[in-house]
């Protein structure tokens, strides 16, 4: 089974990502009996995708692993739907700031995670680390490399694929006083965690992980 992991480069004004980090820690401590690829991603609507679909083409990976920072949650948040949307609050990496421009102009409105995000969020709770179900990537760069990630994979039989958000880690939400975050340990066992999940199980749980507004 061959898994990638991607996370992403420093954004908004911040100096680390959580994502990559924690991503490179996945990738160097936890690979016994397991082949995993971990890539850093531009924080740029454009290139991020680009470099990922190359990296689909090299690896042919089994599994697909996306990770970004959602800074301002408390949670591992394994993501359950991308949207067809770019609009982004602040310019990307590159100076790029896109408004309600769609990621695919032919492609579907939204597409599902195909990981098992409720037995993950049960695993990780189990655990002892904080984790939820989320209905929102949000309209920046996770959001339209979880979407062109589950575009892509309508081509490729049996690979699976999803997102999941990290909080900011304690340097971080030190300069946020009142921000959640979570260390960076914890991150590393969770996402061991979330491969080792989505590996052993081939239907989802059928658990509650809803919302009311
Ligand atoms: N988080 C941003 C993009 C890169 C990252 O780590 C997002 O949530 O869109």
């Amino acid at each position: 089974m061959k898994i990638l992991m991607t996370g992403f480069d420093a954004f908004g004004g911040e100096t680390i990502n959580p994502s990559w980090l924690s991503v490179q820690r996945v990738c160097h401590e936890c690979t016994d009996g397991l082949h995993l690829i971990g890539a850093c991603l531009p924080t740029e609507f454009s290139a991020s995708l680009a470099t990922l679909q190359q990296l689909i083409e090299t690896h042919r990976p089994d599994l697909v692993i996306a990770v970004g920072q959602a800074g301002g949650r408390s949670a591992i948040s394994l993501e359950r739907v991308a949207i067809n949307i770019d609009d982004a609050r602040i310019p990307d990496n590159a100076g790029w700031q896109p408004i309600d421009e769609p990621i695919h102009p032919a492609g579907d409105a939204a597409y599902f995670s195909t990981l098992p995000i409720k037995a993950i969020v049960h695993a990780l709770r189990s655990e002892g680390i904080p984790a939820e179900v989320s209905n929102s990537a949000g309209t920046y760069v996770c959001n339209h490399v979880f979407y062109g990630l589950m575009h892509l994979c309508r081509h490729i039989p049996g690979m699976r694929a999803g997102f999941v958000h990290i909080p900011y880690l304690p340097e971080q939400a030190a300069k946020l006083p009142g921000t959640p975050s979570m260390a960076m340990e914890i991150m590393v066992r969770a996402l061991t965690l979330i491969v080792r999940t989505a590996l052993d199980t081939k239907t989802d749980a059928h658990l509650s992980g809803g919302t009311e507004c």
